[in-house]
């Protein structure tokens, strides 16, 4: 079984890159750019990789993602995600990029997006891995300095397929950025948000029906709304669920309490993916191996959550 699922061809809908630094690549990228770090080894870095709720999990991320500081740090971070995908027979990944963790830092919008967009280019043409690029706004962060990122951001148009929404969660309703959403899409850019991984399902429709997104990103507090779930099956509405993340962060105590699995058979179509791989212990193919292992994912399942993710792409 575990050979089966890692030779199915699938995408990655939910992928943060900045989620993709491995501890190796972090400590050499600090050593590299002379940044000094609060940890004293990799094993050190690895033992904080616990956490109660989603924001001590960012604490640490916007703490890793201080060492990228060049161009080539960049390329570096995205090409070593690349590699995996091709390692796991992911043939099209669709990651999110953070630049306000970065501009707020001094680092120019144009030295993360080079970075970043070489190494897809190479991917494409090195690895036959296809791939589309999703600016991410920072939630926790005023509207006003989202919009002020997609003034920065326009300029590179063509570098994107979408903007996202993500960060902290709970008292940010996707309802604060609906002006800097309505100008992406005057811009020709479609969006997908994170709604429903911490906040209740009214967050997911305020995204369907404010922000206008093609998908919902986690979106597995929905099952709490039997509303909510006949639109997203109606209407066909895809999920990117990322079962490690989900129990890394304790949205559910146990992964045989996730609810992916039911909603695949109510009709929802969910899609399987990794979020931050570095920091919740798996690649696309590790959340596969936790499905079958502890919610007994039959091969027509995986067939079916892989066949979703590759019908659930926004570049074709
Ligand atoms: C994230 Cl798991 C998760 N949720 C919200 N925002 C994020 N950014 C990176 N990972
Ligand atoms: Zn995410």
């Amino acid at each position: 079984m575990y050979d089966w699922l890692n030779a199915l061809p699938k995408a990655e809908l939910h992928l943060h890159l900045e989620g993709s630094l491995e501890p190796e690549l972090l400590f050499r990228l600090a050593q590299r750019n002379g940044v000094a770090l609060p940890w004293p080894d990799i094993d050190a870095l690895r033992g904080a990789y616990n956490y109660g709720n989603l924001q001590e999990f960012l604490d640490l991320y916007y703490m890793g993602a201080n060492v990228l500081r060049t161009e080539q740090d960049f390329y570096d971070l995205t090409w070593d995600y690349l590699v995996k995908c091709h390692e796991q027979n992911v043939v099209h990944t669709e990651p999110f990029f953070d630049p306000q963790t970065h501009t707020d830092r001094g680092v120019p919008f144009a030295v993360v997006l080079n970075g970043i967009s070489q190494a897809l280019e190479d991917g494409r043409k090195k690895l036959g891995v296809t791939s589309g690029l999703i600016l991410s706004f920072l939630r926790h962060l005023p509207e006003e300095q989202a919009m002020r990122t997609l003034d920065e951001a326009l300029p590179f148009r063509d570098a994107f397929i979408a903007v996202g929404l993500d960060s902290s969660e709970k008292g940010f309703p996707p309802r604060l950025f609906q002006r800097v959403f309505d100008r992406a899409r005057a811009e020709g850019l479609p969006a997908v948000a994170h709604a429903g991984e911490e906040g209740p399902p009214e967050y997911i429709w305020e995204a369907l029906d404010l922000l206008k997104v093609l998908r919902i990103d986690h979106g597995v507090r929905a099952a709490e709304d039997p509303k909510l779930i006949a639109r997203i099956i109606d209407e066909q509405i895809p999920l990117t669920v990322c079962p490690l993340s989900n129990t890394r962060l304790r949205v559910f105590e146990h992964m045989r309490d996730h609810n992916i699995l039911s909603l695949l058979d109510a009709g929802v179509k969910v899609t399987v993916n990794s979020d931050d791989p570095a920091y919740f212990g798996g690649y696309v193919n590790e959340n596969f191996h936790a499905l079958y292992e502890h919610l007994g994912m039959s091969q027509a399942q995986a067939q079916a959550l892989a066949d979703n993710s590759l019908d659930a792409r926004i570049a074709k």
